[in-house]
């Protein structure tokens, strides 16, 4: 009897109404005068006389589960629903697809600019993202009246007047330098902030990756092959670079280098302006300065630094033309990106 119970309860679990003369039917065949639960009660009778308690417990809770399911049936059709429908299980239907995200683009051209350096040897350094006026300027040949200190240019925060939102990854290589330790083979990525007024073209944050190499008798030779290494790997074997001379206070000589342009390959376009080149980088020779204020013998070794913008590479290599929409969270941007990096 208790087996035919447990399957009249499935029986009961599965039973699907669309419509109210189909709960009628229900009604009929589970608690009409004529129906399961009254014949079921019936058995009662045949029950010996101390289990009938027990067995009483059972089919009294046997009715509640016919007549809650009836009620169920009764309130979702009457909503226009089809009742119980959900908890039918198919298990010959497909699993639901997992959604799988896709890598932000700037994490994702980050993670290509990393793993190209460090296939070169390169270590991964990071550092705080609220720096000192030390770390972030004056190590960096950046006297006081430098105009990138400026208010206008650079973050402060409010508690104290020594502290900014680092306005560069530099900050990090001048760490690693403190430390002592050499030779250093660092690449630097992170997130960086400017006081700039958000467009099309420039934000408040973005992101950078910075390298620095300081040995003995690094040359810029070195730093010309390291970069060409880079531009072949990141871009493709048959792109070529030029090398512009430029300005930085933390190197000297400086440099820009551009490459090949990505869309008409040199020949001239509305993207290089046509000249048939686009800037990706600033580099140099590390200042000598630099090195003394980290305590570095400036006699003895020499290095190299180079420093890209993140969004500026992405933005050429998938050819976005606005950079708010890489902190606008737009599932239609993001979900166009996906990879495995
Ligand atoms: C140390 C010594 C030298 C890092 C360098 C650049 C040139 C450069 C810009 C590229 C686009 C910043 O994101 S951007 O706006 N960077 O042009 N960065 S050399 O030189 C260093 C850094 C640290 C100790």
């Amino acid at each position: 009897m208790l087996e035919k119970i447990e399957s009249f309860k499935i029986e009961i679990s599965s039973f699907i109404a669309t419509k109210t003369d189909e709960v009628e039917t229900f009604r009929i065949k589970y608690l009409g005068s004529k129906g399961l639960v009254k014949d079921v009660m019936g058995e009662m009778k045949h029950v010996a006389a101390d289990k009938k308690r027990e067995f009483g417990q059972l089919l009294n809770e046997f009715k509640l589960f016919a007549e809650a399911k009836y009620e169920e049936l009764k309130a979702a059709t009457e909503n226009g629903q089809p009742a119980a429908a959900a908890e039918t299980l198919d298990l010959s239907l497909p699993g639901d697809p997992m959604r799988v995200g896709s890598r932000h683009p700037i994490s994702l051209v980050r993670n290509q600019v990393v793993s190209i350096f460090q296939r070169l040897g390169f270590a991964v350094a990071e550092g705080p993202e609220i720096e000192d006026d030390w770390h972030n300027f004056t190590a960096l040949n950046m006297p006081e009246n430098h105009t990138a200190r400026d208010m206008q240019d650079t973050f402060y925060i409010s508690q104290n007047p020594d502290w900014i939102l680092r306005t560069h990854t530099s900050s990090v290589q001048v760490r690693e330098m403190e430390k002592g330790k050499l030779p250093i083979r660092i690449i630097c990525p992170g997130r960086v902030y400017r006081n700039e007024t958000i467009s099309a073209r420039a934000h408040c944050f973005f992101h950078q990756v910075e390298g620095l190499y300081i040995a003995e008798n690094v040359s810029f030779a070195d730093l010309k092959q390291t970069l060409y290494f880079f531009v072949q790997e990141m871009f493709g074997k048959d792109f070529k670079v030029r090398f512009r001379p430029s300005y930085f206070p933390f190197t000297e000589p400086s440099a820009e280098m551009d490459i090949s342009c990505l869309i008409c390959g040199g020949t001239g376009c509305n993207v290089c302006k046509h000249t048939g080149w686009v800037e990706i980088l600033g580099c140099g020779m590390v200042h000598p300065n630099l090195l003394e204020n980290c305590g570095i013998d400036s006699n003895k070794y020499t290095g190299f630094a180079f420093g890209m913008g993140i969004e500026r590479i992405t933005m050429l290599k998938y050819q976005i033309k606005d950079l708010r929409l890489f902190s606008e969270n737009d599932v239609r941007f993001l979900k166009q990106f996906t990879s495995a990096v």
